[in-house]
């Protein structure tokens, strides 16, 4: 008896006790520790569901931003944004251009002039003119004529008779108005065996328009005309 129940009771009792705290807690600590892992995976479920949406709405949100980017790069060839302020700048320097006289040109009304500092022929001067986007000057009334007679001495301008002596063009193809224009006195006369080149004299006993050898080295007037701002 006395074995039976040393060995019985120490160990039983170890044994029942250690199972009956088993035993009593495990339901409920079992129930409790599946209800709170329930709750865990519930929550976990709705943790992960949320981020699986929110990693929906994140790719959704990426295709709608790459994609409308690149529609409007698209859209802004279409548009050429870049070229068109260029084209309408390049446009506002010519148009400055012809509104103002280049530098060393004489502004006057509505035409620039250019008086050389250099000698040539008649047609070595209109090349001259016409290289720098002239040509010879032409003059229309007596007062450019007065406007250039104060800039020059004797500078070739731009009429000749070389088509029909006697009868004086402009280089641009319109006939020189004798009567409106002041020739110097005795002239056009086709001296010298010819003179075919019309020449401004502003001198004090030759003021005018004169006829002269057309391979006389002498001054020149250009002129270019530019639109009034
Ligand atoms: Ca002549
Ligand atoms: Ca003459």
């Amino acid at each position: 008896m006395a074995v039976f129940f040393r060995s019985r009771e120490p160990d039983g009792g170890f044994e029942v006790a250690e199972y009956r705290q088993i035993s009593r807690s495990d339901p409920e600590a079992a129930a409790a520790t599946r209800r709170s892992r329930q709750a865990e995976i519930k929550h976990l479920q709705v943790v992960l569901l949320s981020f699986g949406l929110l990693c929906v709405l994140q790719a959704s949100l990426n295709i709608a931003l790459r994609l409308s980017p690149a529609t409007q790069p698209g859209s802004q060839p279409g548009t050429q944004p870049g070229t068109l302020p260029g084209t309408e700048e390049g446009t506002q320097d010519e148009t400055q251009e012809e509104h103002s006289c280049p530098q060393g040109w004489i502004p006057s009304s509505s035409s620039c002039y250019y008086v050389s500092s250099q000698r040539a022929s008649w047609d070595g001067a209109r090349q001259a003119c016409r290289a720098r986007g002239g040509d010879l000057v032409i003059i229309n009334s007596q007062q450019e004529q007065d406007f250039l007679s104060g800039l020059v001495v004797a500078a070739w301008v731009g009429m000749t008779d070389r088509g029909t002596e006697g009868v004086w063009m402009w280089v641009d193809g319109t006939p020189v108005d004798k009567e409106r224009l002041r020739w110097a006195p005795g002239q056009p006369d086709d001296a010298s065996g010819g003179e075919d080149c019309g020449d401004l004299r502003v001198m004090r006993s030759f003021m005018g328009l004169n006829d002269f050898d057309c391979g006389f080295p002498a001054p020149w007037i250009c002129e270019k005309n530019i639109k009034p701002v």
